[in-house]
Order: C-alpha cells, then sequence, then structure tokens
C-alpha cells in the first residue's frame, strides 16, 4: 500500500443509535484482496487489502443488514472484487460498477444477476483519468435495459460544467457525499445552493449525505458538516443514502471511527420516519426493488 496510507479503524466503537431493522449501508468499498483480486494497473493510488469478510463484519457490528458495495477507482473497470462480494454476501449486497462504453451485454447480464444495479462515473481528477461525455452517454444507454441508477462523484468546483450534463439523463442520479461542498463557506454559499437547485429541479437527483469525516475542516464531531447534510435531508427525504464509505480510501487527516460515524445519523436525520427513510425505505427501493 502506499507510504502515507491510513488503515481502517481496527476497532470501532458500537454505535450507541440503534439503527432502523434492514438498515443498507449505501456506500462502501472492497479492497481486493490482492493477492486474489489485483489493483488495477492505470490506479492512482494503492490501498490496503479490505476485503468481503471484514466489510460484513463491520456491517454485523455496527448493525447494518446490507450494504451497496460502490467499486473503487483502484480496481478500475475490472469489478471482480465487488462482484465475488455481492455473490457471496447472499442477495445482502448491491454493488455499483464502472464499465467501459464498450462493454458488452453479456458482461452486464452477468453483473445483474451478481448483484449490480448501478454504474458509477467518476470525475475526481486526483482518481481517474477524463472520460469522454459521450462515453458515459453509451454507458447510460447501454444499462437503460437493466433499470440501474448512476452513482456520480465530483467535486464541488466541477458542478457549473457538470450541470447541464447532468440534467440530460433522465434516469436516477445519486451524487456521492452531496457534491463535496466546501463547508468553510458555509450552506447560504452559491456552489452548494447550485447543488440544492439541481436537486429541486431535478427528481431524479438523489444524494448521499454521506462522508463528515471528509468534508469537515474542523474535525471530529464534524459539526460544521451537520448543517448541511440536514438541509439536504430535510428537503429530500425520499432521496437520500448514508453508507460509511469503509475503507474510507484517500483519508489523510484522520481515519474515522465507523461506530461514531453511525451515532452522526441522528444529528441529520432527527426523526425515526426520516431515519427509516433513508437508511430502509430509499435505499430498498432503489437497490432491492427486485
Ligand atoms: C469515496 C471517496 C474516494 C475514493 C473513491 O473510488 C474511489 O477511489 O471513491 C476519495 O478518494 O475521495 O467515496 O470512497
Amino acid at each position: 500500500m502506499d507510504e502515507d496510507w491510513l488503515v481502517f479503524h481496527p476497532d470501532p466503537k458500537s454505535p450507541s443509535f440503534c439503527l432502523p431493522d434492514g438498515a443498507v449501508d449505501a456506500h462502501c468499498h472492497v479492497f481486493g484482496p490482492s493477492p486474489q483480486f489485483p489493483f488495477a494497473p492505470e490506479r492512482k493510488y494503492t490501498p490496503c487489502n479490505a476485503g468481503k469478510q471484514s466489510l460484513f463484519k463491520l456491517r454485523d457490528h455496527l448493525g447494518f443488514s446490507r450494504n451497496v458495495i460502490v467499486q473503487a477507482t483502484c480496481h478500475g473497470t475490472d469489478n471482480r472484487a465487488m462482484m465475488d462480494a455481492c455473490r457471496s454476501s447472499g442477495d445482502w449486497a448491491r454493488g455499483v460498477a464502472s464499465v467501459r462504453g464498450d462493454v458488452s451485454r453479456e458482461e452486464l447480464v452477468e453483473m445483474h444477476h451478481a448483484g449490480v444495479r448501478g454504474v458509477r462515473f467518476n470525475f475526481v481528477r486526483r482518481l481517474v483519468d477524463n472520460t469522454p461525455r459521450a462515453e458515459y452517454f453509451r454507458i447510460a444507454q447501454k444499462v437503460r435495459e437493466f433499470d440501474w441508477s448512476i452513482v456520480v462523484y465530483f467535486e464541488v468546483e466541477d458542478l457549473v460544467s457538470l450541470d447541464p450534463f447532468l440534467r440530460q439523463f433522465t434516469g436516477i442520479i445519486v451524487v456521492d457525499h452531496i457534491g463535496r461542498p466546501n463547508v468553510a463557506n458555509g450552506i447560504d454559499h452559491p456552489d452548494f445552493q447550485r447543488f440544492i437547485r439541481l436537486m429541486d429541479e431535478n427528481e431524479n437527483i438523489w444524494a448521499k449525505v454521506t462522508c463528515p469525516e471528509r468534508l469537515t475542516t474542523r474535525g471530529f464531531p464534524y459539526d460544521d458538516v451537520v448543517p448541511f447534510h440536514k438541509a439536504v435531508v430535510e428537503r429530500f427525504a425520499d432521496r437520500v443514502l448514508w453508507g460509511t464509505d469503509w475503507p474510507h480510501p484517500n483519508m489523510k487527516s484522520h481515519m474515522p471511527d465507523d461506530g461514531a460515524l453511525v451515532d452522526y445519523i441522528p444529528r441529520i436525520a432527527t426523526t425515526a420516519d426520516v431515519q427509516h427513510q433513508l437508511l430502509v425505505a430509499n435505499p430498498m427501493r432503489l437497490y432491492w426493488s427486485e
């Protein structure tokens, strides 16, 4: 692994917040293990191994029932580790894949059978090489038959250029980490308000209210991120998702305690009804509808 790589928390606390029955960790990854599932040659970082057994152990420890495993860029478009984890979960995990424009229908069918229900478009320059927009349209067209959603990952400064692009998709688009706002700017800043407007004007756009540990500028307990997540949850309760982001790739400041991350949830989803939407109803509708 990279010299400065921070390994996931070895012994997360038991959360004080009791997750509702059937809760879904809707954003997490698996890394390798690399002897079985080598990392991609084009990767921008080399992580520690963090395989399915560790993920499922964490799921049980925190009180989740299900996982949505999002393909991490260190595996490129080789989705085998993610698909293997989905297959061995016994239908308790779904996947979000990364594919190229020339992906075949047979490959998509195989992924669908393994549990894949979405593709990820990644625009974060430190993580991936540029992909032409035309290729994304090609992928979106190919996965429409399977009724998959699209997960997009970008950083706040790219929303101006991405905004018209995202509005062209008619299927469900899920934005990672509420579009990574700069929380030091406050929630009234035009960048964050542009994101709220995008969701306001496009009912097919969902958001993951995730990664306070990444968005914070002040550190744990992430007080500076709460108003951002809370604003999104309150306004769009029927199209938000939550996840741990385990094993927390590329964290530089600190490694979060996953139990403490679960305890963050009631600060942004303050009633039992909204917690149920965020953690159960919404992810089940999106990823387990058949
Ligand atoms: C995340 C965030 C990051 C990385 C990836 O696929 C990835 O490599 O998603 C990041 O470095 O910000 O969502 O896990």
